[in-house]
């Protein structure tokens, strides 16, 4: 028997991004562990990505191209040849795109964030074909762009000095489930006398291990930001060297956190004044404080200027003085300059259909977000030409966008000719007209950045594709061969996209040997300022944004008081501990884990609804319907129920999954969408 191990990188949607070790055996993958060595993995792996060969060797991954047989959603296909999946395809987007080459629209998320098996061959294709563009909000982006308005960038402290704090907010976060990584350095901080503090409207996991939770409601941070500026300011607690010398715009900022007293904050929060006082002693007189900021708090209307209202605290209290001080949100900004994304996506293509004899425009831009209207739409001057082909890949639209009925409407017309690339029969797959096998991570190769540490990583494939699947950058190479692209991009192999995308800063030598290798980069970013911003100083008065506030929900008492009164209980739905987004739904072992779809809600608001625990329930408002079963506990405060996603809507209770229930209406910054800004009703289900 022949037995190697490969090093590889978690391709996930996750802040973690580990460093893996395949042990192969005669050409199969047995074990992934994860790397003792790399820093940040520390030899742990999460549930989900242990569990990897069940998912690669899964008896269900589409290893043959499929045709679709059956009326649009029904699942039926037909096995057929690559050469002609790959000619129709072609001959398709190049009838479409010869009429109007924005009718042709990419759809991709981050199923894998590789560079390669990401945005590099794809976006080379589909910026030649002269497609629309697309904006791609649908997680990050409103606390992303407000981060980048405030600090300059998506930047942060090290993952790693976490250990060294004293205080620690654990802020939008269920790190436990969703960034374990940190979730270890942040033990090591509460051994060494840390105290850790969640605040969640959910009572998580890690509140359960946290010293103290602030169970505020949803769409309330910006407020209780402002809270706490109002305690630093009047007990003096304020840096005000740092202030006066690394910011701009405070002053204005002071008068409006001064009308935000405690109890004003904790009406809004639905929380008592007191646990505003205490949680401003504590971030105002211990050092070093660290907050880690993840983005379940910008899931609503008011998610941007939240982001920059939290972003703000620790320059008020010179917390970055300290590498153990400071926040973290992103860290995805520090890659930037080491990434060679332009060479990879190669933008300039866009110049060969929309160059100077095209007027020099550049075609439009479809907000991810909002496919479920934009399906719909007609042909009109504003939007431009009518949706006629959705290509996808790395990403489970029909599951995972905001207001199902319209995204499985707009999926199920017969008119629009719809490509997946995927591992398995999605929700989105089974709206394919033709499904292309994608090779999964232990099949090709890839380089990896990361938003939750400082790293780079390459992936090694580990095996031979299964079956006949293809990585993404060769199924686009394929298709730019069979429309003729001749730019020679488009025959750079994997090997050389993988050298092309980082800059010759990154030590390439260490990153080939060890599989990662940590970014040269200050200790203490902003110890001495010297914020990525024009200035060099955090803008709390930023270009274009002025100085931040709260943002009420779109859907709250205060803002639609008539829609309030049909629907009484706000809705969040963050992800199941199991699960990635939709990504393991089909792993049956993961799935008998979460066992089934589940509304989590306080015992009292099940109470007067006569739900009783475990009962399937119906969830709905306006928008739409799901079934899942009544969870009664504390998991949930009164008031706002948890319905834990992101379920295959095929695997849940009558084909439906929370998604049925968010709407479309975007964020106050970056256009993304606000799930967790939803109002709903909740009734028992005659057993
Ligand atoms: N196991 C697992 N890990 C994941 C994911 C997954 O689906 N499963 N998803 C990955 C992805 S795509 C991302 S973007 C990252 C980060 O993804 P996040 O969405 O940040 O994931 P969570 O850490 O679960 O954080 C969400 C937390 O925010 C809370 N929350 C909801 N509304 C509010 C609010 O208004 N205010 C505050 N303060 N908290 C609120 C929720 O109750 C939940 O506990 O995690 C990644 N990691
Ligand atoms: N209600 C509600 N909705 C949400 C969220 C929420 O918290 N609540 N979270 C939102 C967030 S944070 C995010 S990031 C989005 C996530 O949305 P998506 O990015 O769509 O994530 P997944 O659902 O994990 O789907 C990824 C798909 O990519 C496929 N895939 C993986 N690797 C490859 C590959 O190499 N090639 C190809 N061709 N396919 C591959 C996987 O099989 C999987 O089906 O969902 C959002 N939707
Ligand atoms: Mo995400």
């Amino acid at each position: 028997m022949k037995t190697l191990t490969v090093r590889g990188a978690c391709p996930h949607d996750c802040p973690d991004t580990c460093a893996l070790r395949i042990t192969v055996q005669d050409g199969r993958a047995v074990k992934v562990q994860g790397d003792p060595d790399h820093p940040p993995t520390h030899g742990a792996l999460c549930t989900k990505v242990s569990r990897y060969p069940e998912r690669t060797y899964h008896p269900e991954r589409v290893l043959r191209p499929l045709r679709r047989t059956g009326p649009k959603g029904s699942g039926r296909f037909e096995p057929i040849g690559w050469e002609a999946a790959l000619d129709e395809v072609a001959a398709r987007l190049r009838a479409i795109a010869a009429r109007a080459p924005e009718a042709v629209v990419p759809y991709s998320y981050a199923g894998t964030m590789g560079m390669l098996q990401g945005e590099s061959m794809a976006a080379r294709f589909f910026h030649r074909l002269g497609a629309s563009l697309l904006d791609r909000t649908i997680c990050a982006s409103a606390g992303g762009d407000a981060l980048a308005a405030t600090y300059g960038g998506k930047v942060g402290m090290h993952l790693e000095h976490y250990a060294e704090s004293k205080l620690i907010l654990i802020w939008g976060s269920n790190s436990i489930a969703s960034n374990l990584h940190f979730w270890t350095f942040a033990q090591q901080a509460k051994r060494a006398g840390a105290k850790l503090v969640c605040i969640d409207p959910r009572r998580t996991e890690t509140a359960d291990k946290c010293h103290r939770h602030i169970a505020l409601r949803p769409g309330t941070d910006g407020a209780l930001a402002l809270g706490l500026m109002h305690e630093l300011i009047v007990n003096d607690w304020l840096d005000h060297d740092y202030i006066a010398r690394h910011t701009e715009g405070w002053a204005a900022l002071r008068e409006r956190a001064l009308a935000w007293t405690p109890e004003r904050t904790a009406a809004v929060c639905g929380i008592g004044a007191d646990e505003v006082r205490t949680l401003a002693r504590d971030y105002g007189t211990t050092r070093p404080a660290a907050i880690r900021l993840n983005y379940g708090m910008q899931r609503v209307r008011g998610g941007g200027n939240a982001t920059r209202l939290i972003a703000i605290l620790p320059c008020l209290v010179g917390a970055w003085r300290h590498r153990a001080g400071g926040l973290l949100l992103s860290a995805s900004g520090w890659f930037k300059r080491f990434r060679n994304d332009a060479a990879l996506q190669r933008p300039d293509l866009l110049e060969q259909v929309y160059g100077p004899a095209a007027g020099g425009r550049r075609p439009r831009t479809i907000n991810m977000s909002t496919i479920g209207d934009d399906l719909l739409r007609e042909t009109s001057p504003d939007f431009g030409p009518r949706i006629e082909a959705l290509v996808v890949y790395n990403s489970n639209p029909v599951a995972v966008a905001p207001e199902s009925r319209k995204v499985v409407a707009g999926f199920a017309r017969e008119d629009l000719f719809t490509v997946v690339l995927e591992h398995f029969m999605t929700d989105t797959a089974d709206h394919a007209d033709i499904v292309l096998p994608a090779t999964t991570q232990l099949e090709h190769l890839d380089v990896h950045t990361s938003y939750g540490h400082t790293w780079a990583m390459l992936n090694r494939p580990a095996i031979a594709p299964l079956g006949d699947a293809k990585p993404n950058t060769q199924i686009f190479r394929e298709l730019a061969a069979r429309l003729g692209f001749d730019d020679p991009c488009f025959a750079d192999d994997d090997e050389t996209l993988a050298r092309s995308a980082l800059s010759a800063e990154v030590d390439v030598a260490a990153l080939e040997a060890q599989g990662w290798v940590k970014l040269p980069l200050p200790e203490a970013p902003f110890a001495e300022g010297g914020f990525p911003t024009p200035s060099g100083r955090c803008q709390i008065d930023a270009p274009g944004l002025g100085v931040p506030d709260h943002v009420p929900n779109h859907e709250s008492p205060d803002s639609a008081p008539a829609l309030a009164g049909r629907y009484p209980l706000a809705m969040i739905s963050p992800p199941a501990r199991n699960f990635l987004n939709s990504t393991f739904v089909n792993v049956t072992s993961l799935r008998d884990i979460e066992g089934e779809p589940l509304l989590e809600i306080h015992p009292d608001d099940a109470a007067a609804r006569g739900i009783a625990d475990g009962q399937v329930v119906r969830v709905f408002n306006d928008r739409g319907e799901y079934v899942c079963k009544a969870s009664v506990g504390s998991r949930a405060r009164p008031g706002v129920v948890n319905g834990l996603g992101i379920w295959w809507r095929k695997l849940g209770l009558r084909g439906t999954n929370v998604n049925e229930l968010t709407h479309q209406k975007l964020t106050d910054i970056g256009r993304a969408p606000a799930f967790y800004d939803c109002l709903v009703e909740v009734a028992a289900l005659p057993s």
